[in-house]
């Protein structure tokens, strides 16, 4: 059965991502596109200043610019209005909000979040997450399906603690104060990479229906790890899982070389590849055994890969060319990774990609644009 506009605009609505150059398209002109829930583009030379959003709403997320050439798409099938609070701009439809908020770690220090006395970063994170779950509160989109994080000197440190460990604990702060972390039902697939300075950038999309989150039984769940990690665990999932009627979705957090709660192959560049590949199989097989209808393989996955270093980039493609198929959408960027000692972290997403440096892929869209 072919399903009519109309059934599609009355059933819960249709999420697309796609991947395009920057340099080929004219940016602004997507901002205008019907259904558009945000654009994020990957690089450091659109003149980035204090600012990371443009007034088109194109968040801009400060990497140090080598790596693809990379301007992420999310779409929905239902319309969409654009609004902005407090620091977060948003979009959003009737089933789906995209957000984003910027913050540079210095305003909150000086104001009145750093006179709490707690390291920047760890406040500047707690106020980002709670005014994401503010917004998710009084919007009604409860569940939290997809986060990013970006996080200035992820492997700096300052006030005696790592600006990763101090982000753990803010994160997990603003969870525990907005009844986020009971039962662990909540909790969504996340990424966490860090930027080349500038502000603790986040963003993330969020639903009016839930998703299931999963987890890898090769790996502790990251709310578990013991404290040698830090004062708070992380807060995140493996994945998450949401059935959108025709499309199954799945939404994979960044994977790394860990196995239990230890880094495995430290210096190991394409050992760590091979084991943050083995745990997404994991990831995707216990999604099989909670979902036994979705029915991906690798090869049904699209994905980011973030190295620390952009020289190991061969090694990693010559790993993954192994595992997965030529036609698999592979994006690498340059990014500084949550512990030391990994190289490498993957992330990937199934069942909404829509096309990729103008090739269109089978999930195929309706709202497809031509700039697109
Ligand atoms: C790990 O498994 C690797 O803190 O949000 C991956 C994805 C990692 C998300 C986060 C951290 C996060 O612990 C690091």
């Amino acid at each position: 059965m072919t399903m009519s506009a109309d059934t599609m605009i009355a059933g819960i609505g249709q999420l697309y991502l796609s991947y395009i150059r920057p340099a080929g398209a004219p940016l602004q002109s997507l901002s205008n596109q019907e259904g558009l829930l945000g654009i994020v583009t990957f690089r450091t030379d659109l003149g980035i200043g204090e600012d990371s959003h443009t007034p088109e709403g194109i968040l801009q997320i400060p990497l140090s610019g080598r790596g693809d050439d990379l301007c992420e798409i999310w779409q929905t099938t239902q319309p969409v209005v654009a609004g902005k609070i407090g620091d977060i701009i948003y979009r959003c439809s009737r089933d789906f909000l995209f957000g984003s908020i910027a913050l540079t770690v210095a305003d909150v220090s000086a104001g009145s979040h750093g006179s709490l006395g707690l390291p920047p970063l760890q406040s500047c994170t707690e106020f980002a997450y709670r005014q994401i779950f503010s917004l998710l509160d009084r919007h009604e989109y409860p569940d939290l399906l997809r986060i990013w994080n970006f996080i200035p000197s992820i492997n700096g440190v300052s006030h005696g603690l790592e600006h990763y460990r101090q982000f753990n604990i803010g994160r997990q702060d603003a969870f525990l104060a907005h009844g986020r972390l009971l039962a662990n039902k909540n909790i969504p697939a996340a990424s966490a990479l860090g930027s080349v300075g500038g502000p603790l950038v986040v963003y993330f999309l969020a639903g009016r229906h839930k998703s299931v989150p999963i987890e890898n039984p090769r790996q502790t769940s990251a709310y578990h790890y013991p404290p040698e990690y830090g004062p708070s665990s992380p807060t995140f999932s493996r994945a998450g899982w949401i059935d959108l009627g025709q499309q199954k979705v799945l939404f994979i957090s960044g994977t790394a070389s860990i196995i239990g709660h230890q880094t495995r192959h430290a210096g190991d560049v394409a050992a760590q590849t091979r084991e943050s590949m083995a745990n997404i199989a994991a990831v995707i097989a216990e999604m099989h055994r909670v979902a036994p209808a979705s029915g991906y393989d690798l090869n049904d996955l699209s994905y980011k890969v973030y190295l620390r270093h952009i020289t190991d980039l061969p090694l990693i493609r010559a790993e993954l060319d192994l595992l997965i198929a030529p036609s698999t959408p592979v994006f690498y960027l340059q990014a500084d990774i949550c512990r030391q000692d990994l190289l490498v972290e993957i992330e990937a997403t199934a069942g909404i990609l829509n096309c990729w440096y103008g090739i269109k892929t089978k999930t195929g869209l309706a709202i497809q644009s031509s700039e697109v």
